[in-house]
């Protein structure tokens, strides 16, 4: 099942697809990056339950069959770690050590996180929606809590209403272990962290939620208000990354050299790619290719007409979204070990 996937840890298990193999708009299962925090649940459908709880006139508990038997919906959604191209920073820092491929694109099929909340009866006090997993284990990072907790994530209920999709199949395939069976919650848009796996319990809640992947880990420094404060990671950054050529490849000189990648932003869609041979001096647009879809990243390609002498050349690509907002050229120290989106040149020798 690993096949293929660099492990970047074994225990708990920590997946990576090489990003150079990116080879179309769906991520095939078996090459989908995995991310987990304690080891994998073992989980039997029959036994399952999902509850419904909190501030909610009728709490209630399904089973898988249950959820089956809902109406369903399928999407496409771009799964980003909030550590991906983590690998990159100078100084190097703590964490799982992410290239370019803790990232994938697939299709989710599942029940509206919607429908449970409107069977369930929200009170008027509802503020956010704890989605917690089955999964649990001692924190290996401090401050932390004395004992073994479980991964959860909260939203806010305007973001947990709006899209969020609790799917059961990936790729038209039953989900797997590794992915999160028997059910997972897909919050488009966001970076995965949000995207809690092996879903026991939906706590609706009164009061924001201070867990600690809510309030410790997964946070930045937000200074949208007057003083910095320390805000739960949500939406993915604009980005583009470059499958090929990778870094240190050896391509031919004076020749056309396909030069490709995917690009993505968590709450708009990517209307321009571009690509710069000279460190920013001067940008290229790439082609994108296929349909403009939200939430799912968009495939771009630019025909590189390789220089006629050899030596050591860099490549950039930067990605664009309808809010106009382009990629930053430096990293802000506000974003600790996550959301890393700054321009990456890579270096190719051209022979
Ligand atoms: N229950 C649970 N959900 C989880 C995690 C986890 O460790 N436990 N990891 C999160 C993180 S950090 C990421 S990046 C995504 C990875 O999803 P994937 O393994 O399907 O690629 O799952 C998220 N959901
Ligand atoms: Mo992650």
């Amino acid at each position: 099942m690993s096949e293929g996937l660099i492990v970047r840890e074994q225990e708990p298990l920590n997946l990576e697809m090489p990003f150079s193999s990116l080879s179309g708009f769906i991520t095939p299962n078996e090459s989908f990056y995995v991310r987990c925090h304690f080891p994998i649940p073992e989980i039997s459908a029959e036994e399952w339950r999902l509850t419904v709880e909190g501030e909610v006139g009728a709490p209630f508990e399904l089973s898988y069959d249950e959820l089956l038997g809902m109406e369903s919906r399928t999407i496409a959604a771009t799964l980003e770690c909030a550590g991906n191209n983590r690998i990159f920073l100078e100084p190097k820092v703590k964490g799982v050590q992410w290239g370019l491929g803790a990232v994938g694109n697939a299709s989710w099929t599942g029940v509206p996180l919607s429908a449970l909340l409107d069977r369930s009866g929200l009170k008027s006090n509802a503020l956010e929606v704890i989605l917690e997993g089955a999964d649990e284990g001692e924190v290996d990072k401090t401050p932390k809590p004395a004992g073994k907790i479980s991964f959860c994530r909260s939203l806010p209920l305007k973001k947990a209403i709006e899209d969020v999709l609790l799917a059961y199949k990936m790729n038209g395939e039953k989900l797997s272990a590794t992915h999160g069976f028997p059910l997972r919650a897909i919050v488009p848009g966001w970076y995965a962290m949000a995207s809690v796996k092996w879903l026991r319990r939906i706590v609706v809640t009164d009061k924001p939620f201070n867990g600690f992947y809510q309030s410790l880990d997964y946070t930045y420094w937000d200074r949208s208000g007057p003083l910095p404060t320390l805000a739960p990671l949500a939406e993915q950054q604009t980005k583009a990354e470059i499958a090929r050529p990778e870094n240190g490849e050896t391509v031919a000189a004076n020749s056309v050299y396909r030069v490709h990648g995917a690009a993505w932003s968590g709450t708009a869609e990517i209307t321009r790619v571009e690509v710069s041979f000279d460190l920013g001096g001067s940008w290229q647009d790439a082609k994108l290719l296929g349909e403009p879809l939200k939430n799912a990243w968009r495939l771009w390609e630019y025909e590189w007409q390789t220089p006629a002498k050899a030596g050591r050349h860099t490549i950039i690509a930067r990605a664009t979204d309808s809010h106009g907002i382009p990629q930053p050229v430096d990293r802000s120290g506000d974003r600790g070990t996550y959301m890393i989106n700054h321009l990456l040149p890579l270096e190719v020798d051209v022979s």
